[in-house]
């Protein structure tokens, strides 16, 4: 068996995403994400000019040899660019065999351990008050999870309030867009949305919130401490991760789980957060983190410390990084949670999948594969349109982060 051909397909139904379609000489072919948000074309540059010529001829049954043909073998290795690109190439491959064996990719990696996949959802609003009515939404719709995020007095375009609410996620402008932030704000604002969710809505339902990378270590520790009462399922990004061992600090001071990780490319970036169990939840997923094969890894790790998986879902993943989550999620004997931003009855179509969502958790279904499709002729209709997340500034103009 072997790979005849191998193309990379870009589409924008209302935002950027990056598709690999694998083909075989026996007909049956396989997808992968890799998607880059806001740095798409990179991806495709890297998978058209240095690794597709490659693949061609190679027998799609060895994905682990892929695997380690495309990392090692590039001598330069991990990075977002790399191993969006890698997780496209292992993705497509475990749909070819999920195919080729006639069964549905969770059961290749050793079958169901739960009946469904638990998912938390994204209510934000301008203010507490419209935090609260969007929270009761998500309660209304099923969901037993959600993550609150709120306007902050004084902040202009504050990170995770925007337009819409369901589908919420900005990447918009030829150019990104220029936010201002202000932690002292932040932290006093943020502790009253929670006790007033709890207040509202009583302790049985799950609450997270997303710090987005915005706090120092120490903030980061007051924030956590603050919130404890208000028992949070996680803390996620209070701090950057580039050094692990910032994360220690946060962990002398407060009992609130924390989980990070959403931009991580390897083991080696959480290696040292799950070894001295400094979090709680590890966030990588099947298109920044190396595909199924990889992700593995992680989550096998991570089980010896009793860290759980909680893997980013956000909109700019495609459904086809959904739909393989999923069945990883459906098989990880450490799973703890699954994020899941809607996409688009646009984006919806142009992917067409079995997985579905019943009762505040995900299902996948049992087609061979990971169980998402494109439809190549409607995705033709959506061309690729430049579009960047915003940047972040303090008040006095120095750079910060998004
Ligand atoms: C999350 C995230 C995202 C990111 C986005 C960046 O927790 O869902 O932080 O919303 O901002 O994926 O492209
Ligand atoms: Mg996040």
């Amino acid at each position: 068996m072997k790979i005849q051909n191998a193309r990379v397909i870009v589409t924008c139904p209302g935002r950027n995403f990056v598709t690999l379609k694998i083909e075989t000489d026996q007909g049956v072919y396989g997808i992968g994400d890799a998607t880059l948000n806001g740095r798409e074309l990179s991806v495709v540059a890297y998978l058209e000019e240095h690794v597709l010529p490659c693949l061609i001829g190679m027998d799609p049954r060895r994905i682990e040899d892929i695997w380690q043909y495309l990392y090692r073998g590039a001598y330069w290795r991990r990075g977002p660019v790399t191993m969006s690109a890698v997780s496209a190439v292992d993705t497509a491959l475990w749909d070819i065999k999920g195919k080729m064996a006639g069964m549905p990719l969770y059961q290749l990696l050793g079958g169901r351990s739960r009946e469904s996949v638990m998912v938390y959802g994204h209510a934000n609003g301008a203010d507490i008050e419209e935090t609260i009515d969007a929270v009761g939404s998500y309660i209304a719709m099923g969901y037993r999870a959600i993550r609150a995020q709120t306007g902050i007095p004084g902040i202009k375009d504050a990170y995770g309030v925007g337009r819409g609410t369901l589908f919420y996620e900005p990447a918009d402008g030829t150019l990104p867009s220029n936010t201002v932030w202000d932690t002292h704000k932040y932290l006093t604002h943020v502790p009253k949305l929670f006790e007033k969710l709890r207040t509202t809505y009583g302790f049985d339902y799950h609450l997270l919130h997303d710090g987005h990378h915005r706090m120092t270590p120490i903030e980061a520790a007051q924030l956590g401490k603050a919130l404890e009462p208000y028992r949070l399922f996680w803390l996620e990004d209070a701090t950057p991760a580039e050094n692990q061992e910032a994360f220690r600090l946060i962990r002398q001071h407060t009992t609130t789980p924390l989980a990070v990780g959403e931009i991580f490319n390897t083991i080696w970036d959480a290696k040292d957060l799950i070894q001295n169990q400094l979090i709680d939840y590890i966030r990588t997923t099947v298109v920044r983190a190396g595909g199924i094969t990889h992700l593995r890894r992680i989550a096998d790790l991570a089980a010896l410390y009793q860290v759980r998986t909680g893997s980013h879902g956000a909109t700019d993943l495609s459904p086809i990084t959904m739909g393989a989550a999923l069945h990883f999620d459906t098989w990880v004997p450490n799973f703890g949670i699954q994020e899941y931003m809607r996409h688009t009855e646009e984006t919806d179509a142009v992917f067409p999948h079995d997985y579905r969502f019943e009762a505040g958790a995900l299902l996948c279904g049992e087609t061979p594969g990971h169980g998402v499709d494109i439809d190549e002729n409607l995705a033709a209709k959506y061309p690729y349109k430049p579009a960047y997340l915003p940047v972040a500034r303090l008040e006095d103009g120095t750079m910060w982060n998004w």
